[in-house]
């Protein structure tokens, strides 16, 4: 087959979380965050395990980069630890900010271009204690924090994001309560999904200086009925309202859809937009970033066959308003989570965004996979997780050729990593680690995406 080449100057990345690789959470005078808090309480995590190691990238960044330079990935996505920045929430922290200066210099030293995340769901846990998302509060402390983070490494860091899914932060931290801080509360978690936009907001004007670009990372789901009867439409509507509508809408257009405004009524959500926010929210993003896994198969039958894997330990539901909405498996091959595999998802997503909200820059700024991996002679064949990734960049590759303006793509994840409720037990990572010996052994995806970015084009 022909080269099919990607856009002169197409950013080719692979994406981590501080939380899921960093470990040494008590070095430098870091502070707790939720997620110290939530992984050491009894069954919130698979196994009782935690990110107090991880895949110790705080000691061994220098190496870790030294192997994306060597495979030849050109950018990289990362998030800064809010407690390391700000212990507590507040101040500064000179020795966590040091850490990040350090790994950005070795970025650049090796060519690759850093785009860093403010928020990875790491929230201080002093500002939970102060309340957490559901505060109006801490969308001013997280513009402090962003401010004190761009002060500090503007000069060098140029692609700056501000919330990642913030779906998830709300819907599963405040509502279902399968990710920290475990949370049970819909009213709580419509607050919270607001304030991670005023945040956004909030942050955005400022995080601009010095000739930066700001954007945002919602995940984002294509979404179909099971059938076209009126109940599996409007359940479909729902489903999309909350999960893409919602986020869009707020960032791109500076509003909130009505039919969602509505399907929150009985939640207090009226109450929580104050006068000015969808002005501050809306419109500030230079990028877009779109974080893709799947779609959501939707039924109004609530004893359809059912399948949210958002945790091991699922429980109450993080769709408020579309509680008994059911998640059908459509059919299609699934990874190792239990989520299907769908390139045309991924597709239909970038056609829709860049035709409903036009002229802004995208990139996907997550998308991967699980599958279980196996050392043999000393490598990773993991065929499944390449053919994930390269159908997926077929469709990055055909999305690009209808006009979408896509920038880049980061594949989740670049090293196998901690999993949040799942723990270490799924593998997301181009690089495998031996959680023992924390050696990485780049997979046969790795080598496979390298010189695909090498040549920047699938061949
Ligand atoms: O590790 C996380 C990855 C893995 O899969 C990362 O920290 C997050 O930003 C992101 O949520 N990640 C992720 N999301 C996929 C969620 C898919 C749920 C699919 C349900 C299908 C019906």
């Amino acid at each position: 087959m022909a080269t099919r080449g990607f856009p002169e100057g197409f950013a080719w990345g692979a994406a981590t979380a501080s939380y899921q690789i960093e470990g040494s959470v008590t070095a430098d005078g870091r502070g707790a965050s939720i997620w110290d808090t939530f992984a050491h309480t009894p069954g919130k995590v698979l196994n009782g395990e935690n990110g107090d190691v991880a895949v110790d990238h705080y000691a061994r960044y220098a190496e870790d980069v030294a192997l994306m330079g060597s495979l030849g990935l050109n950018a990289y996505r990362f998030s800064l630890s809010w407690p390391r920045i700000q212990p507590g929430g507040r101040g500064v922290n000179g020795a966590g900010l040091d850490f990040y200066k350090r790994l950005v210099d070795e970025l650049l030293e090796q060519g690759i271009t850093p785009y860093a995340t403010l928020y990875h769901w790491d929230l201080p846990q002093e500002l939970q204690d102060a309340g957490g998302w559901p505060e109006r509060d801490t969308a001013y402390r997280f513009a402090e924090y962003a401010q004190v983070a761009h002060e500090a490494l503007s000069d060098r860091v140029k692609h700056w994001m501000t919330v990642n899914e913030p779906w998830c932060a709300a819907f599963l931290g405040y509502g279902s309560g399968d990710h920290a801080p475990g949370l049970r509360s819909s009213a709580q978690a419509v607050r919270a999904a607001h304030h991670l936009l005023l945040a956004h907001g909030l942050a955005a004007p400022l995080l601009k200086a010095n000739d930066c670009l700001v954007g945002a990372a919602p995940n984002l789901y294509a979404v179909t009925p099971v059938s076209d009867s009126e109940a599996d439409l409007d359940a479909a509507r729902r489903i999309d309202g909350l999960q893409n509508r919602f986020f869009l809408d707020a960032l791109l257009r500076g509003s909130y859809p009505e039919d969602v405004v509505a399907d929150l009524e009985p939640f207090g959500f009226a109450d929580v937009v104050q006068p000015g926010d969808l002005d501050l929210i809306g419109g500030k993003v230079d990028f877009l970033g779109i974080n893709y896994y799947s779609r959501h198969t939707v039924s109004a039958d609530p004893d359809a066959a059912g399948m949210v894997a958002t945790s091991p330990f699922a429980s109450a539901s993080p769709w408020p308003g579309a509680e008994s909405v059911a998640f059908v498996n459509a059919g299609r091959p699934v990874t190792d989570m239990g989520w299907e595999v769908d390139p045309g998802g991924l597709h239909e997503i970038l056609t829709r965004v860049a035709k409903e909200y036009p002229s802004v820059p995208l990139y996907i700024t997550e998308n991967g996979a699980a599958y279980v991996d196996t050392v043999a002679d000393g490598g990773v064949d993991d065929q499944e997780r390449l053919d994930y990734i390269e159908a997926h960049l077929a469709a990055c590759h055909d999305a690009i050729a209808d006009g979408v303006p896509l920038k880049g793509y980061f594949a989740w994840s670049f090293l196998d990593n901690f999993e949040w409720g799942w723990g270490y037990g799924k593998r997301f990572g181009l690089v495998y680690v031996d959680y023992e010996t924390q050696v990485r052994i780049p997979k046969s995806s790795a080598h496979w995406y390298g010189r695909v970015a090498r040549h920047n084009g699938l061949s």
